[in-house]
């Protein structure tokens, strides 16, 4: 669960500076974890380490980096639980405190904790060192480059890059993925207290129940507790409860459930179960803005522990070709993302999610997809705020290497489960997510058998993962869609598509002709369809009388040709355009600083198209722009 504060939790939030060195394998010798280099520098927590100092090998590192603080528990801590939790380490880590290994993890975009109440005492100073590893390869996700394909063909080991990674891994870790490999502790560190019998996890899962007029709002709740027991007897702070509601022999759990309003009004009240159903009389619905994200906080309270979380009550279903939020079909307006941002590189940045929400809202954007990796759970909380929706994504980024090798081989399957169980398990409640999506352009088109066979395992295996059984996807590369068996499975078909810049480029005609042609081919499998990622670089204040490519004439035209066929085919629910802003990736040809197909640059301004999307968003309804929802739409 999100640490919060409240009468019963603390939390001691662990940002600022700390002590960091980079490792050029010389750490283990040395006992970094329990001596720590007189020489580290300081470097600020939450943030990539790699823009933080004019150092190639900060920008550069590949392999493990050092951090260390001191922590001081406060002496009225005494009698709590105590926790540590990161947010996200990247990719991997190593947490050790005083010298002593207490936990790790691997992957670098989801939270984990330790209970650390018995290491430490309260009063006490304690040293944190974490070891982070930014190394990439066929094991991980995202997924790393092993051939080395960059470099020079059969000549590439005199390479002194592979020369040098070698010795590392025994491969090449170059990215098999277009952004920058940032690393280090990228989102808050936090210390936080709990009683000693304590709320461990909240699910909730809402629903709708029509009635004569209008509708109840439903929401199933399971509770999961920790430590010893806590039974009406126990007589906390507050009786929350007679003991006359007793009625059977054993002594009920000391635990109440409630639904708060968005006044404080309770309007909805369990005690004593850890499952149940809650109802609320003529509950407000969360709509996506402009309608009213509205917010219900669901407080637990179990023995001296309190709990509250924010919550929705919507639903959301495919049915036919349409994407029901709310039993009405939903078109989506919006982009790719990214965490990204000068000198913070991916650290998590609260002012940055604000000022991005607020220019979807500008633009007239409903949604984003956290391309290319689960983002700051804060953001997610904005957006429950915000109405804004969410197709949320897992690393699994770059499986794939090329027509020869079989990326299914790779040793990720059990991985990417756990990967996928993390990532429903920290955003099952929040109403914002609506779909999974499983990864990114994964390989389908070369080893088609094996990508069904795999994707569709973790497709049931997500459905079955998700209380809440929202629609599951993932994002199909440009290919040939005829080859591909798996994408057509979905519940969604997401495709990214470049028809008029990496291939066909500059060529509008052609661009729209092959559009047609592949909407043709989904128009037949009775799959609602949208576009995941199509775009342009565009380089900001680079124009032209004739709309070329890279000028800001060409973005525009690229779009208002393009997004005219998507207006003709009913069974087509969205467009995400790529990207919502330029970012940041690793050097190359192809990339004059970064990817630069924002709408927005880097530092947040429009682009010319963005103005002319704005006008085209404000004109699209979130609900019923293909369909009213009463009758199956004539296909083109
Ligand atoms: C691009 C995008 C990239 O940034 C994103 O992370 C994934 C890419 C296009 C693949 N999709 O390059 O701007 C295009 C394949 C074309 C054959």
């Amino acid at each position: 669960m999100y640490p919060i504060e409240n009468a019963s939790r603390a939390i001691e939030l662990l940002d600022g500076l700390w002590d960091f060195k980079l490792d050029h394998g010389e750490a283990l010798a040395e006992h970094w974890e329990s001596r720590f280099p007189d020489d580290a520098e300081k470097l600020y927590v939450p943030a990539s380490y790699n823009d933080q100092r004019e150092d190639p090998a900060y920008r550069n590192h590949t392999g493990k980096a050092w951090y260390q603080r001191f922590c001081t528990i406060p002496a009225f801590y005494q009698g709590q639980r105590l926790f540590l939790r990161f947010d996200a380490v990247t990719h991997d880590a190593v947490i050790y405190l005083n010298g002593k290994k207490i936990t790790e993890h691997r992957g670098g975009f989801l939270p984990f904790e330790v209970e650390i109440t018995d290491y430490v005492s309260a009063g006490e100073t304690f040293r944190l060192t974490v070891c982070s590893d930014n190394r990439i390869d066929h094991s991980t996700l995202p997924v790393g480059n092993e051939e080395g394909t960059a470099f020079f063909g059969s000549d590439n080991a005199q390479v002194p890059a592979v020369q040098a990674a070698k010795k590392h891994r025994g491969t090449v870790n170059l990215p098999n993925f277009d952004f920058f490999n940032y690393a280090g502790i990228q989102r808050h560190v936090r210390l936080y207290t709990t009683p000693m019998s304590y709320i461990k996890d909240i699910t909730l899962v809402p629903d709708i129940r029509k009635k004569a007029s209008g509708h109840d709002g439903i929401l199933h709740y399971e509770i999961e507790l920790a430590g010893p027991k806590c039974t009406t007897r126990d007589r906390i702070a507050e009786p929350l409860h007679q003991e006359s509601d007793i009625r059977t022999e054993e002594l009920k759990l000391n635990l109440c459930v409630e639904i708060l309003d968005a006044d404080g009004e309770v309007v909805a009240r369990a005690v004593g179960s850890r499952k149940g159903t809650l109802c609320i009389p003529d509950a407000v619905l969360w709509e996506p803005y402009p309608g009213t994200p509205y917010l219900y906080t669901v407080r637990v309270r179990y023995g001296k522990d309190e709990y509250s979380e924010k919550t929705g009550i919507r639903t959301v279903a495919v049915e036919g070709t349409r994407f029901l939020i709310n039993g009405k079909p939903f078109y989506f307006k919006g982009f790719g993302k990214h965490e990204d941002f000068y000198i913070h590189g991916r650290g998590t940045d609260d002012v940055l999610n604000v000022k991005d929400i607020s220019l979807l809202h500008w633009i007239g954007a409903n949604s984003f997809r956290t391309s290319h990796y689960p983002y700051a759970e804060e953001m997610y909380r904005l957006c429950d705020e915000e109405g804004i929706v969410i197709i949320d994504e897992t690393p699994a980024v770059g499986i794939g290497a090329g027509p020869h090798m079989d990326p299914y081989t790779f040793p990720i399957k059990d991985y990417h489960k756990t990967v996928l169980h993390d990532l429903i398990q920290r955003d099952k409640n929040h109403p914002s997510v609506i779909m999974w999506s499983m990864g990114n352009e994964p390989d389908t088109e070369n080893f088609p058998e094996s990508a069904y066979e795999y994707w569709r395992e973790l497709y049931a295996f997500t459905h079955k993962e998700d209380p809440a059984d929202r629609p599951v996807t993932f994002v199909c590369c440009q290919n040939d869609y005829t080859r591909d068996l798996v994408t057509r499975t979905m519940d969604v078909v997401c495709i990214n598509r470049y028809y008029g810049w990496y291939n066909l480029s500059g060529d509008l005609d052609s661009a729209v002709y092959a559009w047609e042609q592949e909407l043709d081919f989904w128009a037949a499998q009775g799959k609602p369809v949208m576009v995941t990622e199509y775009g342009c670089d565009t380089l900001p204040g680079f124009h032209g009388s004739v709309a070329e490519m890279w000028t800001e004439e060409f973005q525009k035209e690229y779009y208002r040709r393009i997004d005219e066929v998507f207006d003709t085919r009913s069974f087509f629910i969205g467009e995400h355009l790529w990207a919502f802003a330029d970012f940041n990736t690793i050097q190359g040809v192809y990339r004059a600083d970064g990817n630069r197909k924002g709408l927005f640059t880097r530092e947040r301004r429009p682009k010319l198209a963005a103005h002319w999307l704005k006008d085209r968003w404000h004109t699209i309804p979130n609900f019923g722009y293909k369909s009213d929802g009463q009758s199956t739409p004539v296909q083109k």
